[in-house]
C-alpha cells in the first residue's frame, strides 16, 4: 500500500476545536500565535520541546551560536520588545539567543496556547468541512479551519545510514537534537561533519575533550567571525533607529539593514579610521591578491563577481587555500582542510572562531574521509578504510533534512486524501513558498520557494507570518472558507525559482550542497529556496494581493 492508498479517514473523538492550529513553536510559531490571537482567532500550537525557541532550542552543542549580528537577528514587530532585551555579544550564543525567545515568550504570554513535548503526526484536510485535522503523538485530535507549518527549514535532523550505529557503546548525539542536561565531552569524541554546525563545534570541543577526531568529507570555505562583545552605546544607537533599520531590512535582498551606527559622528571618533572598501569587479588579480594581505580573510565576500564568474572564483579559491596553508601548520592537514573541486559561494558560507587554528593542536586529529570512507560504526568507535578510531562519544553535526524534511515527516493528506511526501516525491513544488496545490488553508512558514534561508531568516519569517495573517483575515471578513494555491501557479513560481538561481554558485555543476537536496539520499536534485532577493519577494506577494490574491483559489 503506498502512503497515497493509507486509510485517512481516521475518526475523530474528542476533538478540541480552534481557528487555527500552528505547528512548531520556534520564531515562526511563536510570532504566529501572537499575531493570529491580536487578530481575534483561537490558536493552538503543538511543539515537539519542552519550552520554545525552536532551532535554539534543539541546537545546544558547544559554540553554537548566530552568525547574524544579534540587533537584526530579533523580533522587530514590536518596538516595545526591541527596547526591552539587551544583547551583551555582535553575534549571540544560543544560550542568549533562546534566553531572547523565552523572553518574548513571557512577554506575551504566549505558553498557554502550546501543547509542548508533542509531536504532531498527521494532518488530513476534511474536504466537506473545509477543515483540517491534526492529531498528535500523544493522542491529541484537533480541528482547525487553518493549519500552518511553522516546522522549520532546519530542524529534521540527518543521521546518515552507517553500518553498525547501533553497536556502539557511548553516547551518539546530533547537534540539532543536543541534550538538554548537557554532556561529558572530556573523553575521545569523534565529530562527522565540517559544515556550520561542525565548524562551530569543533574549537569548543578541542577545549574539552582529551582527544577530537574530526571526521571530514568536504572541505568548506569558512571565514573568521570575529564576534565581539556588542558596544552599549552600538546597542543604544540601534534602539533609537530602530524604525529605519527595521524599514532596511525588509526590502533588502537578505533581511540586513546595512544601517551603521559607526557612521554616526558620535560614533566615529571612539573607533578610529575604518580601511576604504577594496574596488569592486574592476580589481586585477594582483589588487586582489594584495587586497587580501591588507584587509584580511573575508575580503573575497567583497568581490561580487566572485559569486557570478568562474575565474573570479578560482582566484578567491587558490587564496583561500594559501591562507588555510598559512595558518595551519602540517602541510597535509591543511592540505585536507583545502576546499577543492566546487566553487566558493555553492554551500552556505561558514563563520568560524579559530576553525583552522584547532588543527594545529595535539589533542586534534583530522580524518579526511576523501583518502579513507567511513566502512562501519564498532561498539567501540568508528573504522574508515584506513583504520579504527577508539572513541567514547561519537557527534553527528551532519545536518538537516533541510525544507522538506520537517513537513515531509509528517503525514500531511490534503485533497483526495493525498499525502504531501507522494506530490513532492520528485522534489516540493509550492507557490510563492506559502501554499502547496491541493492542500487548501495549508501554509508553510519559510518552506521551499521561499528565500527565508537566504536571508536573516527572522526577518523572512516575520514577512510570511504577517502575510498568512492578513490573508486569513481577509478570508474571514469576506465569507471565503477556502484559500487554495493553482498548480499553474505554484508551476510558474518553481520554473522562476529555478531561473533566477541560474548563473550563480549555488547550482555550479559541481555544487553539492543542502540547498539542492544533495545531502539526503534519494532525494531529488533540486535548487530548494528561492534566491531572487526577500525585498523582492516581499514585493511580490503584495503584488500578488493587490491583485486580488492571483494565483490563489478562493472560495
Ligand atoms: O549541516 P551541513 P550543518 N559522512 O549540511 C557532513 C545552518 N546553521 O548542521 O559536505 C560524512 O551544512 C557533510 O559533508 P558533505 C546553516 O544554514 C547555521 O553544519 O556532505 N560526512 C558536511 O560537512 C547551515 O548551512 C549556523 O560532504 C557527512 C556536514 O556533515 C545549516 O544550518 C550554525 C555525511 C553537514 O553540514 C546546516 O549546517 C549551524 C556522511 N555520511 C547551522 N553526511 C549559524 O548561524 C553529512 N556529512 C552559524
Amino acid at each position: 500500500m503506498t502512503s497515497t492508498e493509507s486509510s485517512a479517514t481516521a475518526t475523530f473523538h474528542d476533538v478540541a476545536s480552534y481557528d487555527a492550529v500552528v505547528v512548531g513553536a520556534g520564531f515562526a510559531g511563536m510570532y504566529l500565535i501572537h499575531k493570529l490571537r491580536q487578530d481575534g482567532l483561537s490558536v493552538r500550537a503543538i511543539e515537539a520541546g519542552t519550552d520554545v525557541g525552536g532551532t535554539w532550542y534543539w541546537n545546544r552543542y558547544p559554540g553554537a551560536r548566530c552568525d547574524v549580528p544579534s540587533m537584526e537577528y530579533s523580533y522587530g514587530f514590536d518596538s516595545e520588545l526591541e527596547q526591552s532585551w539587551e544583547w551583551t555579544e555582535i553575534m549571540a550564543a544560543q544560550p542568549e539567543i533562546l534566553g531572547y525567545a523565552r523572553h518574548v515568550a513571557d512577554r506575551f504570554d504566549l505558553r498557554r496556547h502550546i501543547s509542548f513535548s508533542t509531536r504532531v503526526v498527521a494532518a488530513v484536510f476534511d474536504e466537506e468541512r473545509a477543515t483540517w485535522m491534526v492529531s498528535t503523538d500523544r493522542g491529541d485530535r484537533l480541528e482547525a479551519p487553518f493549519c500552518i507549518m511553522a516546522t522549520g527549514a532546519l530542524s529534521a535532523a540527518n543521521i546518515p545510514d552507517i553500518a553498525g550505529l547501533e553497536r556502539f557503546r557511548g553516547p551518539v548525539l546530533h547537534t540539532g537534537a543536543w541534550p538538554k542536561q548537557g554532556v561529558d565531552l572530556s573523553g575521545r569524541v569523534g565529530i562527522i561533519g565540517t559544515g556550520s554546525s561542525g565548524v562551530q563545534a569543533i574549537p569548543v570541543i578541542a577545549e574539552q575533550a582529551e582527544h577530537l577526531f574530526v571526521f571530514q568529507r568536504t572541505p568548506g570555505f569558512t571565514f573568521p567571525a570575529n564576534n565581539k562583545a556588542l558596544r552599549p552605546d552600538v546597542q543604544q544607537a540601534y534602539k533609537e533607529n530602530y524604525a529605519e533599520v527595521r524599514e532596511r531590512q525588509r526590502h533588502s535582498p537578505n533581511g540586513f539593514s546595512n544601517w551603521s551606527p559607526i557612521r554616526k559622528a558620535s560614533l566615529r571618533e571612539t573607533d578610529g579610521p575604518r580601511p576604504a572598501r577594496p574596488e569592486i569587479r574592476t580589481d586585477t588579480p594582483e589588487q586582489r591578491k594584495q587586497a587580501w594581505r591588507t584587509y584580511g580573510f573575508g575580503v573575497f565576500q567583497r568581490y561580487s563577481d566572485v559569486y557570478q564568474d568562474l575565474d573570479a572564483n578560482a582566484l578567491a579559491v587558490d587564496l583561500f587555500a594559501d591562507h588555510v596553508h598559512e595558518v595551519v601548520t602540517d602541510p597535509a592537514v591543511a592540505e585536507s582542510l583545502t576546499p577543492e573541486g566546487y566553487p566558493l559561494g555553492c554551500k552556505r558560507q561558514v563563520l568560524d572562531t579559530n576553525f583552522f587554528e584547532t588543527f594545529n593542536r595535539a589533542n586534534v586529529t583530522l580524518v579526511d574521509l576523501r583518502r579513507g570512507a567511513i566502512v562501519e560504526i564498532t561498539e567501540t568507535g568508528l573504522r574508515t578504510t584506513e583504520g579504527h578510531y577508539e572513541l567514547d562519544t561519537l557527534i553527528f553535526a551532519t545536518g538537516f533534512d533541510a525544507m522538506t524534511g520537517a513537513l515531509e515527516r509528517i503525514d500531511l493528506r490534503g485533497r483526495g486524501a493525498v499525502a504531501l511526501r507522494d506530490v513532492w516525491a520528485n522534489g516540493p513544488s509550492t507557490y510563492l513558498g506559502l501554499q502547496v496545490a491541493g492542500f487548501p488553508n495549508l501554509f508553510t512558514v519559510t518552506g521551499p520557494g521561499s528565500p527565508s534561508v537566504l536571508a536573516n531568516v527572522i526577518v523572512a519569517i516575520e514577512q510570511h507570518v504577517e502575510w498568512i495573517a492578513a490573508c486569513i483575515g481577509h478570508l474571514r471578513a469576506n465569507g471565503f472558507r477556502t484559500i487554495e494555491a493553482t498548480a499553474p501557479a505554484a508551476q510558474a513560481w518553481g520554473l522562476h525559482v529555478n531561473e533566477v538561481a541560474e548563473g550563480t554558485m549555488y547550482v555550479a555543476p559541481t555544487c553539492n550542497s543542502w540547498y539542492l537536496g544533495a545531502n539526503i539520499e534519494g532525494k531529488a536534485r533540486m535548487f530548494l529556496p528561492y534566491v531572487g532577493g526577500l525585498g523582492r519577494y516581499r514585493a511580490r506577494c503584495e503584488e500578488v494581493v493587490a491583485n486580488g490574491y492571483e494565483g490563489f483559489t478562493l472560495a
